[in-house]
């Protein structure tokens, strides 16, 4: 058994990790500023610091010797947030995730055994490829100033990987949803909205005509890819992967299946797409399955189905 370093480990996706590292008898720390996570979304005797990720003497503080690796997933996720706030969430996403490097260069030396660091990135690092699927080995060129953040992510990783000797794997999620998701979240996805309002009988609005296409992925494939990651990272390292299912869906067609687990017609509101807004996202999942052994393995009905049952039973803790 293992202790890991989870950083955003009371969000939406750092929470399932922690309680899935748990379930597997791991010993986990958590790094959270709280911003966007609650602290009642892990259990109570996780060792827990409230930081900003960014402060690289306050995290050293907390990410000692004892662990034997880090998931970096602090970030502020939101692509509106970063254009509102360029600077702002530029050193949450970038300065942060080279303060997480750091730390665990300096573990890793002083233990005299690395310390492997796993850290989300983004399909926001593609930008609008025409070409898809969307494989790792295809152009970056991301149109925010989030995908730009999270493709710099990347080439620290490299770098660390190389200077700072830190083994780095980055994962390129795309469009993550399920339990645990909070829809009245800034940092919400469009499937835990839907479900929300449906569950209920509310009307959805589309953005756009709803014919844009998203890789929608569930959550739990995504903490098993990230576990899969940290367990190859020393070998596969420095390396980048897409986590998605090769899926595309519209909007209209995952509305329509929600609307009919929940039993009400899907008769959404329109309003103007959003700006900047990506219409076609779909990735090539086969380097994650050929390096790393893994698979999505929830069907999307069946991910569905979980988010709508937690939602429905009042969206707990867990
Ligand atoms: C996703 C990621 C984001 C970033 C980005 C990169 C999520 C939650 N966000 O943004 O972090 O990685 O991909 O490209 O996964 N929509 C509606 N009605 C609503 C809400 C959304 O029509 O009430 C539309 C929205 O305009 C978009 C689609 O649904 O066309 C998906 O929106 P989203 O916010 O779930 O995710 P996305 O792809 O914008």
């Amino acid at each position: 058994m293992a202790r890991y370093l989870v950083t955003g480990g009371c969000g939406f996706i750092g929470a399932n990790l922690v309680k899935s590292l748990l379930a597997d008898g791991h010993d986990v720390g958590v790094v959270d500023d709280l911003s966007a996570g609650r602290r009642d979304a892990i259990p109570e005797h996780v060792d827990f610091l409230q930081a900003d990720v960014a402060d690289a003497a306050g995290l050293a503080e907390f990410f000692d010797t004892s662990y034997d690796g880090a998931f970096h997933l602090a970030a502020n996720p939101s692509v509106t947030e970063c254009l509102n706030d360029y600077s702002g969430c530029h050193r949450t996403n970038l300065t942060g995730t080279v303060a997480v490097f750091e730390c665990a260069s300096k573990a890793g030396a002083a233990r005299g055994k690395p310390v492997p660091v796993v850290y989300a990135s983004s399909c926001a690092v593609y930008g609008a490829l025409q070409t898809l699927p969307l494989a790792e080995d295809m152009p970056t060129e991301p149109l925010s100033s989030y995908g730009a953040d999270k493709l710099c992510c990347e080439v620290h990783g490299r770098m660390a990987a190389g200077a700072y000797g830190v083994p780095s794997v980055g994962l390129r999620f795309f469009n993550v949803f399920g339990v645990g998701q909070r829809p009245d979240s800034a940092y919400s996805g469009v499937l835990s909205i839907f479900c929300d309002l449906l569950v209920s009988s509310r009307q959805p609005t589309v953005y756009g005509d709803g014919h844009q296409t998203r890789d929608f992925i569930y959550v739990d494939d995504v903490v098993a890819a990230t576990k899969a990651a940290m367990a190859r990272a020393v070998d596969v390292s420095p390396a980048v992967f897409n986590v998605c299912t090769g899926q595309a869906t519209t909007l209209r067609d995952v509305g329509a299946a929600i609307a009919s687990i929940c039993g009400v017609p899907f008769d959404p509101a329109f309003a103007e797409p959003r700006p900047g807004d990506i219409r076609l996202s779909t990735g090539d999942p086969s380097r994650c399955r050929e390096v790393l052994g893994w698979e999505s393995r929830v069907g999307l009905e069946d991910g569905l189905r979980r988010t709508i049952e937690w939602l429905a039973a009042g969206r707990g803790p867990d």
